[in-house]
Parts: C-alpha cells; structure tokens; sequence
C-alpha cells in the first residue's frame, strides 16, 4: 500500500475465494482517474494458499518502471489503491517507525512540536520505583526506593521489560552498525534532531538510559522488569499512577543486558565528544553484568513462583524464558566484539551444527552471530576462524528462509507455513527482512534483498489481512490497535508509526475478543483495541521493521 520502488518487483495480487470458478486474465495500470492505460499485462496462473484454501493470482507489473501514481484495473473485479512508484518510496515508514519509539517515551512530554496532535503530557516519572520482595538484596531491602526514569513503554501497556528492551535496542544499535553512513541525515523531529548524535542512537539513547539504572549498583545483577502489579487501565499515561516495583533480578534480563551494554560501548565511543563517558559507563556495566551472571546462572525468572514467595503478586508481562542458552552467546559474543578478549568467545561455545532460529525476544542468539559476522575483519585469529562456519550458518539459514517463496500465495517469505502467525508475527516478517539482508551483507547476492522486499511489501499491504500493519501507512491501515495512548486520547487516528503484532492463529483464544470472523492463521487479525493478541504494538515489533525499511531504503539501489 505506500509503494514501489522503480526497478525493483513489483506485484499486487488478486485473491479468490474458496471455490470461485473462474480465474481472472488480465489487468491494467491506469492512470488515477482510469483514462489512460499506461501498462497492460496477464495474471499469473492462480496459486493455492496452503493456510487457508483460498487460490491467488499475480499482477506483475515489474517491467513498469515509470515514476507516478497509478492504479490496477482487473476487468470484471475493480481497482485498488493509489499505487504508486518512486525511489525512496519507504523512507517515509521508515522515519515514522523510528518516531513511533518517541511516542512510547516514559517520563516525557511530548509537546505538539514534536507529537503534533498526538501530543501528550509526561506519565510515569519513575523516580520513585519500589524495591519488589523478590528483588530485594541487602544494600537494598524491600520497599526501598530506586528512580528509574525514561525508557519506553513495552507495547500497548505502561511497563518496562529488559529482555524485551534487550532484543529492541541491540535491533536499532546493530542497524546503526550496519548502515553508519545512512543515518547522517534520517531525522525524525524529536527534541535532540541536530545534535552532534544520529537520531537513531538518541532514540536508543532514551531506552539505554533507563536501562543502566536496573542494575543494582553492588552486585551487577540486572533486574527484570519495572512494573505495577497489575496492567493498567486504558487510560493516557499521566493517569496511570499505580505504585512501581523494580521485580527479582534474572538470568535472561542480565544476559541482554550485558550485550546490549557491551554493544552500546562500540557504538558510543566514537561520540565520546558529545557523550563523554558514556562508552566507558556502558562497557563497565556490561562486564559487571557478566561477573553477575557468571556466579548466578540458574537464576531464571518464573512469574508464578515467584508470586507464591512474595507480596504483592505481580501479573503483568512476564517473558518468561527457561532457555539461557542464548543469551549467553548474545552476551559473550557482543562482549568479545567490543572487547577482543578471547575468553568470551570461548564462553560463547559456538557450534558450526547448532540449528539456528530467528530472533525474538526469548531466541537472541542470531543476534550475535550477526556481530560477529559484521566485524569480520576485526576479530581476533580464534575469533576469525570461528566466524568462518558463522558466516556459512547465516547464507544457510537465508537460502532456508527463501525456498518456496515464488509458490506461496503473497509472494512473500513471510508466511509459508501457519507457523508464521504466531503472536507478534509482523516480528517474524520483519526477522527474516533482517536475517535476508544479513546474507546480503556477506554475499553481495541481489537475490536476498529482494526476498527481503517481498516482507516490507507483506506488512505495508499485501498480506491475506488486507491491512497495512503500520499505523499511519498506507491507505487501510490498522485504526485501532490495543494501545492506551490510542484508545484514550480521543484522537480517531492512532498514535502512528507503531507496528501491529500482525495475524495470529492463536489469537481468539488468548484475548478472547469478540468478533473475528476470520478462519484462517494468515487472516486472524482483529483492527479493534480488545484483541491484544493480534492487534497490539511492541516495541520489539516496532525495531526489526526500523530496521529492515531503512536497509531496504539504504539499499534500493543495489
Ligand atoms: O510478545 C509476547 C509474546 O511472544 C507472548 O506470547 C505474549 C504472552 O506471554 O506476550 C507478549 O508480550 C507482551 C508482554 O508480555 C507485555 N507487554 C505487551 C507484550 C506484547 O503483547
């Protein structure tokens, strides 16, 4: 729905519905008013879509290359969108992505200069955050209390998660790494545009800060979460005045800690100028963290245990994660990267047979081979030799992700099995985006970025939902998704630039909205703010999308 660029592919697709008899022929590209025929072109042979029985066909008009605004006119169905095509035609949802991390801002007001009519005035200054039971330690007791401002909001709820701000900023940081030059001039109105820093490290910046803050000062051990009890209701941000606890220190929230800390040494030393300290603040704390996990690695947090110990009992987002595998590699592999000493590659353990999996919030480990594949020619002699089978593992798991593409039904690498939809699965599109542009980086291969492409294209529009799953982009995008802000300002559009979590096959059970209609995995999207299975934001949605439409842009030459 936002656009194409003009040499790069360039298909919509017609969808059938279960048992329509005859597929359609051909279709045009017209101009707005249907006057004049500027492309005309067959329908591809009808496609079967294994998910939900329904048969699809192509319209590709790649050979079209003309800037402008067009439509599609199948004869005998009708029209869509404004179509339109033009370099840098996502650089647009990609700065509003970015923004959209300004308007989870914790502890600041967001004046109309920057927010517009979103604007909004500051909620949860948390300088004045409880010490839980479960986190008590003795230089801290319980009921203790600890300012922990800024950061962002999680999703469409008021707290604070490490883990999940872990995946997020190591997300933005590794895109900077990955593109310095782009970021030059990618600004996004927020207070700090024109400072000496790119506006996607002060964005970070405001989560990091408020990160350093959850490790306690005397032992290095990181703790979980900040949050109330129990969730909020839908209410804007300076209504939600529910006492705040920091909750028990964990293995999982220490872990991303130390390699988003030790990452953000890397980043922040070459602003030393502007940021004096601030390398050298975030590498001590990463290292510390480490020692922290180091002498404490069974110290996994379990939300219901944890509730039968002590008071209050706490219910609200738990990512509970029983696997630390990996995020020690994160941890050891972000460390060694900044720090080129060898013992933490050895901690990493790496396996050249390790079966890998995309990352998200509970699977991190990707995110450390991509560092290391990043500073390839940086790395120490055990480091570069391990890197070799790292590099291989990556383009492998690349070419797995793109097998098939061409048969499914969207022409998207997104959603060939219903596997796919699972909460959150606009994370999963966004994923293989980045996992495709990684192999890209390594290969130089054309073919990856255009694989990538097709998943930018799935959650901007073509998808079996029919929405663009970015607010604010495109011509039917989602309205109301499960988000306070955007349910409680009043405002009929949503807060923009926030990323729907997209179809989930699970869905009705988990939120038990009424109202879906849908019956298949691909199609189980609610636009209505109850479903907070299928139509929530978060911010480890919000980062890979970031990622993979400035990549996408950055690129769109190549
Ligand atoms: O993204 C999380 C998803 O993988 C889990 O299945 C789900 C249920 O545990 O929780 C999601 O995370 C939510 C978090 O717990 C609280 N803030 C909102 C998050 C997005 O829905």
């Amino acid at each position: 729905q936002v656009g194409f660029y003009p040499q790069a592919t360039k298909i919509a697709v017609v969808v059938n519905e279960a048992g329509a008899s005859t597929p359609y022929t051909t279709f045009q590209l017209m101009s707005p008013d249907q006057k004049k025929v500027v492309f005309t072109g067959t329908l591809s042979e009808p496609k079967k879509n294994q998910i939900s029985g329904k048969t699809s066909q192509f319209a590709d008009f790649s050979a079209f290359k003309q800037k402008g605004t067009y439509v599609i006119v199948v004869p005998g169905l009708g029209h869509s969108y404004p179509v339109e095509i033009r370099p840098d035609v996502h650089r647009a949802a990609a700065i509003g992505a970015l923004k959209g991390f300004y308007y989870q801002r914790v502890s600041a007001e967001l004046p109309a200069k920057y927010a517009g009519k979103w604007a909004r005035p500051a909620g949860h200054p948390d300088t004045r955050v409880l010490i839980h039971p479960s986190a008590a330690s003795p230089g801290r007791p319980a009921g203790t209390v600890i300012s922990s401002p800024r950061g962002w909001y999680d999703a469409g709820d008021y707290n604070k998660y490490i883990v999940n701000s872990g995946i997020t900023v190591g997300t933005l940081l590794s895109l900077y790494e990955d593109f310095p030059g782009y970021f030059k001039s990618f600004d996004t109105n927020i207070p700090e545009t024109g400072n000496a820093v790119p506006d996607l490290l002060d964005e970070a910046l405001w989560n990091l800060r408020w990160m350093l803050t959850m490790q306690d000062p005397a032992d290095g051990g990181v703790y979980h979460k900040l949050t109330n009890p129990s969730f909020d209701g839908m209410v804007m941000p300076d209504k939600a005045v529910k006492d705040r606890y920091v909750i028990q220190k964990s293995i999982t929230a220490t872990l991303d800690f130390a390699a988003v800390l030790a990452q953000a040494s890397r980043v922040f030393k070459k602003y030393d100028k502007a940021l004096p300290g601030l390398s050298d603040s975030c590498r001590t704390a990463a290292v510390k963290a480490w020692k922290w996990a180091e002498q404490n690695p069974t110290t996994i947090y379990r939300q219901n245990e944890m509730n039968t110990q002590f008071d209050p009992d706490v219910v609200t987002g738990s990512y509970e994660d029983r696997d630390a595998s990996d995020e020690w590699v994160w941890a050891a592999l972000e460390l060694y990267a900044t720090t080129k000493d060898d013992a933490y590659f050895t901690a990493a353990k790496l396996k050249p047979d390790e079966k890998l999996s995309l990352p998200s919030w509970n699977q991190v480990r990707l995110l450390g081979y991509y560092t290391l594949a990043r500073f390839a020619n940086e790395l120490t002699p055990l480091g570069k030799q391990g890197n070799e089978s790292v590099k291989k593992q990556l383009v492998a798991f690349a070419d797995d992700l793109i097998q098939g593409t061409a048969q499914q039904a969207y022409g998207t690498v997104m959603g060939k099995s219903a596997r796919d939809y699972i909460w959150g699965s606009s994370s999963v599109a966004a994923n293989q985006g980045i996992a495709l542009i990684q192999a890209y980086n390594l290969t130089k291969d054309g073919r990856y970025l255009r694989f990538a492409l097709t998943n930018i294209d799935y959650l901007l529009g073509r998808n079996a939902t029919g929405y663009s799953l970015l607010t604010g982009f495109g011509d039917k995008s989602v309205m109301s998704p499960h988000h306070r802000p955007s349910v409680a300002d009043g405002i009929a559009e949503p807060v923009p630039g926030l990323l729907s979590g997209g179809p989930n096959g699970n869905a009705p059970k988990q939120d038990k909205c009424p109202g879906y209609t849908a019956t298949s995995a691909d199609e189980m999207l609610l636009d209505d703010s109850c479903s907070y299975a299928s139509n929530e934001i978060a911010i480890n949605w919000n980062a890979p999308l970031v990622y993979l439409a400035a990549a996408i842009e950055a690129l769109q030459t190549k």
